[in-house]
């Protein structure tokens, strides 16, 4: 297998605003800023106006962090918005007072103000930063962006592009993004979902590529509670990595994929078409399969077919919890419209103004739902006795999914959940730190679906 310097590829490839951003990671200055503030961006098909939205740097989605496995990433976040924020860095086992949480590993950065993000990156993969104050509306209105972390050696491929997913609800005449963020049906049903769904900003994305060009594609799902069903069209591919952790062996795209929020893919593709497009398609409310990427072909790569992909190297920390020695836990979801939780109790809840509890409880209490010895093994189950789907995410740590005959899934951060659902996962509480749990249907969590857990 031929290698190569991935940097010095996208350079030369031209992927100017990457190349310059990874420039920026490189320089590892502390003087490093990265500054949420009001922007404008082209979000809806032309002929409508420009739609205001919060954008890291002003860019939507934000500047495509890229730095190497073992670095060190430091920004200091400049907050020129009017309300307080924080950034959360999405699948990073990362110094817990790094983790952006507002109100449980930091104070939300108030407008005017500024935080130092200092941190190791101790796994390579496909990550994303987004706000984690009031992330309902923020990472609605734009705050997100990719973070990715390069292996030493990069698989070979013949470019490695992020596709960061999306949905916006717009006012379809304006083209602004609904400021309604407390309705009551969107925080008891499904969340908030978009009426224009596209990649990177756009609601038609699309690359240009060459027949037999192979491709790294990195999607990542940063909508506030889409869950993506996808297909490939004219492309053949594998998946090598699912929330940045790399699989023991690429797994060919047979059937469809499906990315709830918060989830990452990583895909090695080979453009197979034999006519003028490709695309990663869609399946939409319709049962029709929509255009989500759009591949352009022009021209051939100089190779035809190769080989298929080697598997990426693994991550440190990857070892399997012992189920034998784990503590068990359980965290029941409970709530929601359609629901089986008893009228009193939803009443009671709803004054608070949550429709969603985790393990009987609704936000974060002042004790944690579980402390933790550093090192332990521990299972959850999680029992979904609701009327719909969720995607619980873990900050600190990956687990995995515990399948039958005590085998396990791969190592993820989000796990998506379906109405009347159990499922265990298990990891090793190896990071120290308070951290969050909690639905990344973000309306969900803003309505009473946060726990959290303390290892020591
Ligand atoms: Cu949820």
């Amino acid at each position: 297998m031929q290698t190569f310097k991935p940097n010095r590829r996208a350079v030369l490839a031209g992927a100017g605003a990457s190349a310059l951003t990874w420039r920026a990671g490189f320089a590892q200055s502390a003087a490093v800023v990265l500054t949420a503030q009001r922007a404008n961006a082209q979000i809806a098909p032309e002929g409508y106006p420009q739609t205001e939205v919060w954008a890291y740097d002003g860019a939507l989605p934000g500047p495509q962090l890229r730095v190497p496995q073992g670095a060190r990433l430091r920004r200091r976040f400049v907050n020129k918005l009017d309300v307080a924020s924080s950034i959360h860095w999405h699948g990073i086992r990362i110094d817990n007072a790094m983790d952006g949480v507002a109100g449980l590993t930091q104070d939300a950065v108030p407008p005017g103000n500024s935080f130092a993000y200092d941190f190791m990156l101790p796994d390579a993969g496909s990550y994303w930063y987004h706000a984690h104050t009031n992330s309902m509306e923020q990472v609605a209105r734009g705050l997100s962006g990719a973070l990715i972390v390069e292996e030493p050696e990069a698989p070979d491929v013949d470019r490695d592009e992020v596709l960061m997913l999306d949905d916006w609800l717009l006012d379809p005449e304006t083209a602004q993004i609904d400021p309604d963020f407390s309705q009551p049906m969107t925080l008891s049903h499904g969340g908030r979902l978009g009426n224009l769904i596209g990649t990177n900003g756009r609601f038609n994305y699309a690359l240009a590529v060459k027949r037999h060009e192979r491709l790294r594609l990195r999607l990542i799902n940063a909508s506030n509670a889409r869950i993506f069903v996808l297909r490939l069209v004219g492309l053949s591919g594998w998946q090598v990595a699912l929330d940045g952790m790399p699989l023991p062996a690429p797994q060919p795209v047979a059937q469809e994929m499906v990315i709830a929020p918060a989830q990452r893919i990583d895909l090695i593709v080979d453009v197979t078409a034999e006519g003028a497009q490709s695309a990663i398609e869609r399946l939409g409310n319709d049962d029709q399969w929509h255009t989500q990427v759009g591949f352009e072909i022009a021209g051939q790569a100089s190779r035809a077919r190769r080989d298929p992909p080697s598997a990426l190297p693994p991550n440190p920390r990857m070892d399997l919890p012992d189920l034998a020695q784990a503590r068990s836990l359980e965290m029941k979801i409970e709530g929601g419209a359609m629901g089986r939780m008893a009228m009193g109790q939803m009443r009671t809840l709803m004054q608070g103004g949550n429709f969603w509890t985790l393990a009987g409880q609704a936000g974060l209490g002042e004790a944690p739902f579980a402390r933790l010895s550093r090192g332990e093994p521990v299972r959850l189950r999680l029992l979904n006795d609701t009327a719909f789907p969720h995607a619980m995410h873990l900050h600190g740590m990956h687990f995995r999914e515990v399948l039958p005959q005590s085998k396990f899934g791969p190592m993820r951060d989000t796990i998506l959940t379906m109405a009347g659902q159990s499922q265990e996962i298990a990891f090793i509480a190896d990071t120290p730190g308070k951290w969050l749990l909690h639905c990344h249907m973000l309306a969900h969590a803003a309505a009473g679906m946060t726990a959290w857990i303390e290892v020591a």
